[in-house]
């Protein structure tokens, strides 16, 4: 009881913390503050990544992310702005200032790192290239599919995925690029092609807002590459960097200690030191990434740990955890020490 009231009394002492003034060392984090909101690239597309509901509010797991930054810099997660990005004018856009992140299911390829000026600030999400066919065409693997036409998104790393499979394998395929979202997939079920590619994840959504019918449509087995999906920054501001790759981390280290949205305020009282700092309760772990001490409190609080953020988005469209658990349960997730 004690514990809990001293937890109570930290949580309301939490609540509403200011912002830091100007002067965070990062011209991304003052622009934000002076802004007000954080803008964010988004598809507004993707089932479990980023799909306006009902409300008109943005939700996945992509979406969720631009939030644990305005959480981390503004201390209020509501403070974000979702601008619509496409395949092929993401990068532009983020070059051009036009948004603050990048969070758009964007594969990190070396190309994109090395030619862009443009950084992946960390993984969101460990994904693969992928292949929808028609229950009808009675295709149950990927070999099957020399000669096929494939329905892709020109300027995605699919493209490139798809390419470099089919050649591996002395296979032909004839590519359908069509640029926007809603037309490949309605070239896919007009038969304009034999399958649709893209990231695993996207094309388990797509199926999944079938309702009914998502029957009809077959997920392959095969995943032909490596799509780490990331949250991109624009380089040259590093401190903003930082701190992006760290709103990521948080949610990491949240899940491993068990910390979720619901239990954050009991953990106040925590006497772990790892716990004590991720919420702000000593050290300057906030400072020396130019925002408040209390960021992570603020990401757990007001976004959710990792496990939460997963359990809310991508859980209803029923994609397994797989390679997005955390490492000690034989995932990829792993987060560098918060101290
Ligand atoms: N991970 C791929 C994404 C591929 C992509 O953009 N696919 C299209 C066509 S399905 C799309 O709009 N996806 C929406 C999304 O992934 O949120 C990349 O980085 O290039």
């Amino acid at each position: 009881m004690k514990r809990f009231l001293r937890a109570s009394v930290l949580a309301l002492a939490f609540a509403g913390s200011p912002v830091l003034a100007q002067g965070s060392g990062s011209a991304t984090i003052d622009a934000i503050v002076k802004r007000g909101e954080v803008l964010c690239g988004t598809s507004g597309v993707t089932p479990g990544f980023s799909l306006p509901d009902s409300q008109g509010v943005m939700r996945g797991l992509d979406a969720d992310r631009c939030r644990t930054v305005a959480a981390a810099v503004l201390g209020d997660a509501r403070r974000t702005r979702f601008v619509i990005t496409t395949t092929q004018n993401r990068f532009t856009i983020l070059q051009g200032g036009e948004i603050d992140v990048l969070t758009r299911a964007v594969t990190w390829t070396l190309g994109r790192e090395g030619n862009l000026g443009l950084s992946f600030a960390g993984i969101n999400f460990y994904d693969g290239t992928g292949f929808l066919v028609k229950a009808t065409s009675g295709i149950t693997s990927a070999r099957q599919l020399d000669g096929a036409a494939v329905c892709v998104a020109p300027g995605s790393s699919t493209e490139l995925a798809v390419a470099d499979y089919f050649r591996q394998h002395n296979m032909k395929f004839n590519p359908v690029l069509i640029q926007d979202t809603a037309e490949i997939r309605g070239a896919y079920l007009a038969g304009r092609c034999d399958t649709y590619s893209t990231d695993a994840s996207g094309l388990a959504g797509y199926r999944f807002i079938q309702g009914d019918r998502a029957g009809e449509h077959v997920l392959l087995p095969e995943v032909v590459s490596k799509e780490p999906l990331g949250v991109m920054v624009r380089k040259g501001d590093a401190k903003f960097f930082d701190l992006v790759r760290w709103t990521m981390f948080v949610g990491l280290i949240a899940e491993e200690h068990g910390l979720t949205q619901a239990n954050v305020d009991q953990a106040l009282a925590s006497n772990v030191p790892e716990i004590r700092r991720l919420l702000g309760l000593e050290g300057d772990m906030g400072r020396a990434l130019g925002v408040d001490n209390r960021f992570g409190y603020h990401i757990i609080k007001q976004v959710g740990s990792y496990a939460d953020m997963w359990q809310r988005n991508i859980v209803p469209v029923g994609i397994p955890r797989g390679l997005n658990r955390l490492w000690n349960q034989g995932g990829l997730h792993y987060a560098p020490p918060l101290r």
